[in-house]
């Protein structure tokens, strides 16, 4: 499927020069390590299609004019690069998952995405440290979830200590997934290597292998696990989802970034996701969670929205991730400051 950006492109149908914005999204059309389903490059083109609706379902959206909310240009280089890169591993996948692990193709194109891959996230990096050097803030939109590290990186280099916040099915904590330093599979990996990550909060998980299960209960205190099993299950018993906000809240520091990866939510929400899984929060549950963050006095120094794909689809699971989107940009605003709830 292909689409094409707007000359201009106004996200959720603003137009909002990047001097004026108080939030900066950087779009990064990228998935060459997927391992099931590709799609999530288009991710950002069709969220910023699917956003020009958004003004016109509820008037509240309006304040992201209040605030000033741009998205860089889509670098459709990168989206060329990743289509590209794809055709490798797509292959490579394939064999390894056929039981040619030890293929002597593997060297060569582990080397090759590896470097890449580290291009790709010093790109993000080095965007992030511009806009976050002005005082904005900054929210990264995927792609798979590989590519939010360099803007995690880069809020590393300015905050001694924060905690993340991960909506997700799945725990990303492989290390080198498939071989690959940087695979979307292995980004909370990548992520605890900063040593100022104090807390990884994980929240709707319910698809991890046993190394993942060990390693999360081997790094108890630092990795805080809400499976969705168990949040079902509370809920199931009476527990209210406040009560359940409010201990996830209890685990957080005062600074928080927000990954959220799409297959977190009800796979209904996100059918053309790469991996989806069933089971899942709901959109209202996930965006009350978001308005606990700000309501229990936390500041949200930076987020990512990721895999979200078109597929057939293509209305529903962007429009789904137009709405999330515009939800963490005012939550961030919100938690610093910029607008009222
Ligand atoms: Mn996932």
């Amino acid at each position: 499927m292909k689409l094409h950006t707007p000359i201009s492109a106004k996200l959720f149908g603003i137009s909002c020069p990047q001097k004026d914005a108080s939030v900066i999204i950087i779009p990064v059309p990228w998935e060459v390590t997927v391992s099931s389903r590709s799609g999530t490059s288009l991710g950002p083109e069709s969220i910023l299609k699917a956003s020009y609706e958004l003004d016109i379902i509820r008037h509240e959206y309006k304040k992201a004019e209040e605030m000033g909310v741009a998205i860089l240009p889509i670098p459709h280089d990168w989206k060329t690069l990743s289509d590209t890169l794809r055709h490798h591993t797509v292959g490579y996948i394939h064999a390894m998952e056929s039981g040619f692990e030890k293929s002597s193709l593997k060297k060569d194109i582990v080397k090759k995405i590896d470097h890449y891959a580290f291009q790709l996230k010093e790109d993000v990096k080095a965007k992030a440290m511009t806009h976050l050097q002005k005082e904005k803030m900054v929210g990264v939109l995927g792609g798979d979830n590989s590519v939010s590290l360099g803007l995690m990186e880069a809020l590393a280099n300015m905050h001694d200590d924060f905690g993340i916040l991960q909506i997700d099915a799945h725990a990303g904590l492989r290390k080198a997934y498939r071989g690959f330093t940087y695979s979307h599979a292995s980004i909370m990996h990548n992520a605890l290597q900063l040593t100022q990550v104090t807390k990884l909060v994980q929240v709707g998980l319910r698809s991890y292998s046993e190394e993942e299960a060990k390693r999360i209960t081997t790094e108890k205190g630092r990795i805080v696990p809400f499976l969705d099993r168990d949040l079902k299950q509370k809920i199931f018993n009476g527990t209210s989802w406040k009560e359940i906000c409010d201990g996830i809240m209890a685990t957080l520091p005062d600074k928080v970034y927000i990954s959220f990866d799409i297959d977190g939510l009800d796979a209904k929400l996100c059918p053309s996701t790469g991996t989806p899984v069933p089971g899942g929060l709901q959109v209202d549950e996930v965006c009350y969670l978001f308005e606990q963050v700000v309501s229990a006095g936390k500041k949200i120094i930076g987020f990512d929205l990721c895999e979200v794909a078109p597929g057939e689809n293509m209305d529903w699971d962007a429009q789904v991730g137009s709405l999330v989107l515009y939800k963490l940009a005012m939550m961030m605003g919100a938690s610093q400051g910029k607008i009222q709830l």
